[in-house]
This record gives structure tokens, C-alpha cells and sequence, in this order.
């Protein structure tokens, strides 16, 4: 007993002490949802705008889950809860679909779709309120998260005028998750699905997945891992993704799920997957109306067939095509979607960048109308840079989804910071050169795809700074137009601080983060020298994987002549695959952009740069940028710290402290690497690498993240 007693005493003593009393404590849990109470003078002006929440009754789950969060949100901002209901009262938030809407409010619904929203200052029946207007009650969730979100990144609430309508009609997390929990290239913790206890328990946590979403415009998950087990289309399992789907339906967020192609052997015990056998077209019809008889917004299924070892239509000797229109056409009468992804390549290939487009382009046009296409956002695999996939625009009759990864597999895992708005604007704004309309990227796709870097850490996502990548992920996806660095300053102000000096210094850390990584991994159009398998640290000397394609020196071809892989005509011609145009201008070293140039060519050593220096000379210099990059990245952040809560600005610190050891780790085995290729001097002035070569090739990380064994 007296221990007891002791021990409570303690840890009043213990809580009373706590410099944060009073103030919860941040872990990063509430994501860019915290709801904080604003500096006071905003305060004033979002209470104003928010006396009182009005909606449709009886309100739909969704529109319960709207209201909810105009409480919370209003509440945690301002310290005044708003009146739910009531009679009309000026500075009312009024919810409103065009069957409920009030007298007196005209708009033009048929402009906002069936998911956008309009945020509009009004005046009705005489009083000042706010209209957040949708034609279903997904779009009025939709528009209350953003209503909140204009309130906290200091917009005028008195003067609302923002309509905003997707213009890809699936915006979809990708989670590898495996049925054992683990999750691959996942940085983050376990698997957030406790498959095991599931559908029994329905964690509030997959609640709050849901409405971090939903905040973003974020509209469907894929469950499970690309690299599928047939078991997760049995019907126990099927149980467990319906109970996931009941929870997110009153947030717009459809359950999609990886099927794994040799399924029909595998379950049904049927001699072959033949797509084009009745037996196994019969089969995936039976499974197909089993899905939707336990969840009838079922999305649809993702494939990887025939890559890396996953089975396909290939075996059998079908296309791609024959594979996904198979599948297409058991989801077809429910509505549900294919999504094909084009990530393959071959051990024989000439040149893998070339493989997805030699196998997918021809078959333009031979899909089926509820096939999507999934392609990577480069040629390769998620690397720090890569020119867009050439596929993009090259299939003008053929839906496509650009796949980017947020898990950071090959941009230092969750320690290093990287923020990357700013690859997936290069990417969304890249010029096609194909003329057919409007030739960026963001024009020529339907639906963008993310890899979660979602697990079970309490931070979500490994840490707090790769939060914003699932944020801009999800704004960019509703609005491909958007600007990566305005995003990133939303997102802080959401996240951090509304401090104005605060949220410029961590907006200019996120902004340079990603090229720092550059920088120091991969520049000037270098790519994949990441560690075997886990693709931890520099390996760029490894040459003895069973395939030609996953070593790095495969490459960057580095030897005694120069350095980098020719994909001109004079190579692998992989550049012919782009648009005449852009093929004319990047088959010329002279005319290709520095940070795409070893991509495309290989080039002496003497090759001069613009900066007048030789490309060895370059190459050492881009590397001592990227330390001296995050060097800088944490004096920023060490700035800041009088304006983010101690706990999150240690942990943050605490990872750049890591990431500036590891870059210098990267810029040091990297330099030493090239030079004993090169044959050449060290540029004069320049530090010699810490350690010998022998010893960075001696490192191993056996238990490295995300890659399992
Ligand atoms: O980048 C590679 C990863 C694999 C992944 C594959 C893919 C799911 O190293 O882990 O497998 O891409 O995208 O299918």
C-alpha cells in the first residue's frame, strides 16, 4: 500500500511539474488535425465566423462526421464550442446540398461534380453566414475540412469565395502491407490493419486514418502489399477489409485490394490462371460478386503481373491487356475498377528504363473502359530524381495513374528529412511534348496513386516531418495544379506554428530538402546506388546481384572513360520512347537539363559543365553541396525552436542530426567509390573522404527496415 501510495504521489508531483501542464502533450498523433487554440486576434475572427453549425437533418453519417469536426475543429481553435442546430443566427456555418439548400441561396451546383465543394461568404435571411455547399454529403465533409483549414492558414472568413472540384476522380493510398503485419519498405511501425483482430476490433485508430483522408480529398485505400497473397481475397479476410470499409464510408474512403494474379489455382484449385479460360474467368466472377456482396463500394483491385516474380497473364502467353481486362470485366457490372500496374522489366532487357513502355504503349487502346493503368512517376523505381515515365501522354486512348511512393525507400527511409511536394510538382508539371491538349503530366492521368508511409509508430508516419508527404500527396492529388511549397507552409501552420517567421524558416528547410537528398545520394541524373536489397546508404561499387538490373554499377557505368548510362540514340535509345521533341533535346548532352544529364549520357570526365568545372570536378561539388545542404536544414530548424512544443522539435532534431551524418556517410563512400574508377585527383581544396573504400564496402545493415529477413 505504501508503495502505491508513494508512487501516485511521485507522478503527481511528476505531472505538476511538467512545463507543458495544461497543454497536451504532442506526439504527433493529431497529424495536421491538432485544432490548437490560435493567437488570439484569430481567434476573434474564426469564433465570428463560427457561431453556429447548421446541417441537413437527419444527417447522414457523413454529415454527422462534417458537423463533428466543425465542433472539434472550432472548439480546439477558438476555446468556443458553436451552437449545433437552432434557428439561423449570424456568423453560422450552414451545410448545404442542393435539396437542402436554404431560401434565398443560388449557385451553380452543376459546377461542383459529385465531390467539390463551395466555401462562400453569404447573406441570408438577412444575416452574414458562411455556406459550405455540396451536391453529396461527401462534398460537404469535404468542404467543412476545408473550411478549417482556410481558418487556421489566416484566410479572410468574412470574404469566402473557394470553389474547388477534383480533377482525378481517385485519389488513393497504396499500402504494402503484409498479412503478418509487416509492412514492406514501410519506415513507420507495423501495419496499422490488426488483421488478427479484425473485423472484431475497429480500432479508433482507422477512424482517425480515415478522417486524415478525408481532410485531404484522399478517397480510396488499397489494403495490401502490390506483392500479393491469395489470402487476402478469402472470404475471412474479406470480412476484415468490409469492416474497414464500414468505418470509412461516412469519409468517402473506398477499400481497394492487391489481388494476386494465380489466385483462381491458388483458392479455387483450378489447373491454370489462363485469363482467357472460362473456368478461370468464371471464378474471378464468383469472387468478384462475393466483394461486393460484403462491400458494395468495393473500389477495385490493383495487379503487379509479371514482375519481380509476382505471376501474370505472361505465363500463359497473354498480354497485359488480356490479364486486366479479364478482371475488368468480373468488376464491371458492380462498378468496380482495375488498376494495372506497368512496372515491370525483364533480366534481359537492354535498358530496364525502356521496359514498361516497350511492353504497355502498344497496347494502347485495347483495355477495357474500367482499366486503369498504374505508372510510377519515373522510367526506374522512386528514386530522388528521375525524368517523368515516358508512358505519360503516350496513351492518349488508355486511363493512367501516375504512382508516387511516400514511403521514402530510396530517399534515406523515415530519418532523413525529405520533403517531396516538390517531385511530385516536377512530375505533375512536367512537359509531355505530346500535343493532344493541355501536354503536362497532370493532364494526361485519371487517378493518382501514393505508397503509404503510414504504420503503427504514434506519429503515423516514422516521423513527424514524412506527415507532410502524405499532406501534399493527398492536396496535390485533389488539385495537381497546386504549389508544393504553399502546401508545405499550410501544412506547418497546421502542424507546427502559425508563428509567421517559424512557418518561413521550416517552409525553406521542406523546400530545399528533397534536392539536398540529391544532392547527396544521387546527383546530376545518378541513380539507384542504394544498398542491396534494403537500399540503405551508398553502395554504388556492388556488381555480383544474380541480375544485370538491380546492381548499381549497372547504372552509373562509371569506368576509367567517364560516367553515366547512354540512353541516347547512340545507346540504349531509351530517349527515342519520349516525344519527338523532347527526345531531339535530351539525346544531346549539350541540350539536356544537368540534373537529368547521367541519366541520359555518358560523358568523360573532362566533360565541362556550365559552371566551368569538369564533371569530376561537378560531381565532387554536388556531393559537398548536399552535406553543407543539411548542415543548413538543421541550423533552420534549430531557429525555430521557441515555436515548436519541445518534444516534436527534439525529435525532429534529433533525425536531422542523423541525416547529416549519413550524407556526409553518403558523400564520403560515394567520392571514394567514383575516384577509385576515375583514376583522378581529388579537386584541390576538397576533403578527402573520412574513411577507406574498403571500409564503407564493408558495412551491412542485416536488420535494416522495411525489406524483411
Ligand atoms: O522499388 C521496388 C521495391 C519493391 C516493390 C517494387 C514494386 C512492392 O523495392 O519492394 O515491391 O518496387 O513497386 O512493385
Amino acid at each position: 500500500m505504501k508503495i502505491w501510495a508513494r508512487a501516485l504521489a511521485g507522478w503527481w508531483l511528476a505531472a505538476l511539474l511538467h512545463p507543458a501542464l495544461g497543454a497536451p502533450v504532442e506526439d504527433g498523433y493529431d497529424l495536421w488535425l491538432r485544432y490548437r487554440p490560435l493567437p488570439a486576434a484569430l481567434q476573434q475572427a474564426v469564433a465570428a465566423r463560427a457561431t453556429q453549425v447548421l446541417a441537413p437533418a437527419p444527417g447522414s453519417a457523413s454529415v454527422q462526421a462534417a458537423v463533428q469536426e466543425l465542433v472539434r475543429g472550432v472548439t480546439g481553435l477558438t476555446g468556443r464550442a458553436p451552437r449545433v442546430g437552432g434557428p439561423l443566427r449570424p456568423g453560422a456555418l450552414v451545410l448545404a446540398t442542393p435539396a437542402t439548400a436554404p431560401s434565398g441561396l443560388t449557385l451553380a451546383w452543376a459546377d461542383l461534380g459529385r465531390e467539390g465543394y463551395w466555401l462562400r461568404s453569404e447573406r441570408l435571411q438577412g444575416r452574414r453566414v458562411t455556406v459550405i455547399a455540396a451536391n453529396s454529403d461527401v462534398g460537404l465533409l469535404y468542404g467543412s475540412f476545408a473550411w478549417l483549414r482556410a481558418a487556421q492558414t489566416g484566410a479572410d472568413l468574412a470574404r469566402l469565395d473557394e470553389r474547388s472540384v477534383p480533377r482525378l476522380s481517385l485519389r488513393l493510398l497504396n499500402h504494402w502491407d503484409n498479412l503478418d503485419r509487416t509492412v514492406e519498405r514501410g519506415y513507420a511501425g507495423a501495419s496499422i490493419w490488426d488483421w488478427w483482430k479484425l473485423p472484431a476490433l475497429r480500432d479508433a485508430r482507422y477512424t482517425d486514418y480515415a478522417r486524415a483522408n478525408a481532410s485531404l480529398g484522399i478517397n480510396g485505400a488499397v489494403l495490401n502489399n502490390v506483392n500479393a497473397k491469395a489470402e487476402s481475397l478469402t472470404a475471412p479476410y474479406l470480412a476484415k477489409a468490409a469492416a474497414l470499409a464500414d468505418v470509412w464510408r461516412p469519409y468517402g474512403v473506398r477499400v481497394y485490394l492487391s489481388a494476386r494474379f494465380s489466385a483462381p489455382k491458388e483458392l479455387g484449385g483450378l489447373p491454370t490462371a489462363d485469363p482467357l479460360d472460362p473456368a478461370v474467368r468464371a471464378w474471378w466472377q464468383a469472387k468478384a460478386d462475393e466483394i461486393y456482396r460484403l462491400i458494395p463500394d468495393f473500389g477495385g483491385l490493383l495487379v503487379k503481373a509479371n514482375s519481380e516474380g509476382q505471376p501474370g497473364p505472361q505465363e500463359h502467353g497473354r498480354s497485359h491487356a488480356d490479364g486486366a481486362n479479364m478482371l475488368a470485366a468480373a468488376l464491371a457490372p458492380h462498378g468496380g475498377v482495375v488498376l494495372w500496374r506497368a512496372f515491370v522489366y525483364e533480366p534481359e532487357a537492354r535498358d530496364r528504363a525502356a521496359q514498361g513502355y516497350a511492353e504497355f504503349q502498344p497496347l494502347d487502346g485495347r483495355f477495357a473502359p474500367n482499366v486503369i493503368v498504374q505508372v510510377k512517376n519515373g522510367p526506374i523505381d522512386f528514386q530522388p530524381r528521375e525524368p517523368f515515365h515516358p508512358l505519360f501522354g503516350a496513351m492518349p486512348r488508355t486511363p493512367l495513374a501516375l504512382e508516387v511512393q511516400l514511403t521514402k525507400e530510396y530517399l534515406g527511409f523515415s530519418t532523413h528529412l525529405a520533403y517531396l511536394g516538390p517531385l511530385f510538382e516536377e512530375v505533375l508539371r512536367a512537359d509531355t511534348h505530346h500535343t493532344a491538349g493541355d501536354p503536362r503530366v497532370s493532364r494526361q492521368i485519371s487517378a493518382m496513386a501514393g505508397v503509404a508511409n503510414i504504420g503503427t509508430d504514434r506519429n503515423w508516419c516514422g516521423s513527424h516531418m514524412d506527415c507532410a508527404n502524405w499532406y501534399a500527396f493527398g492536396r496535390l492529388a485533389w488539385d495537381t495544379d497546386l504549389g508544393a511549397e504553399a502546401v508545405a507552409r499550410e501544412w506547418i501552420r497546421q502542424t507546427f506554428t502559425t508563428e509567421p517567421r517559424a512557418v518561413a524558416d521550416i517552409g525553406v528547410l521542406m523546400a530545399d530538402s528533397r534536392e539536398a537528398v540529391v544532392d547527396y545520394m544521387t546527383p546530376l541524373g545518378l541513380h539507384h546506388l542504394m544498398g542491396t536489397g534494403h537500399h540503405h546508404g551508398p553502395a554504388p561499387w556492388v556488381d555480383n546481384l544474380e541480375r544485370a538490373d538491380w546492381n548499381p554499377v549497372y547504372f552509373h557505368r562509371a569506368a576509367r572513360d567517364g560516367i553515366g548510362f547512354d540512353r541516347s540514340p547512340r545507346g540504349s535509345n531509351a530517349v527515342g520512347q519520349y516525344a519527338p521533341a523532347l527526345a531531339a533535346r535530351w539525346a544531346d548532352p549539350a541540350t539536356t537539363p544537368e540534373p537529368l544529364l547521367l541519366w541520359f549520357h555518358h560523358l568523360p570526365w573532362e566533360h565541362r559543365m556550365a559552371s566551368g568545372r569538369t564533371l569530376w570536378a561537378e560531381l565532387v561539388a554536388r556531393y559537398d553541396r548536399g552535406v553543407e545542404r543539411v548542415a543548413a536544414m538543421r541550423t533552420r530548424w534549430a531557429g525555430v525552436r521557441d515555436a515548436v512544443d519541445a518534444r516534436r522539435h527534439a525529435e525532429v532534431a534529433a533525425y536531422l542530426a542523423v541525416q547529416e551524418d549519413e550524407a556526409r556517410w553518403w558523400r564520403d563512400a560515394c567520392v571514394a567509390y567514383f575516384q577509385s574508377v576515375s583514376g583522378l585527383p581529388l579537386p584541390p581544396g576538397t576533403r578527402p573522404p573520412a574513411e577507406s573504400l574498403e571500409a564503407y564496402k564493408s558495412r551491412r545493415f542485416r536488420f535494416a527496415p522495411g525489406h524483411g529477413g
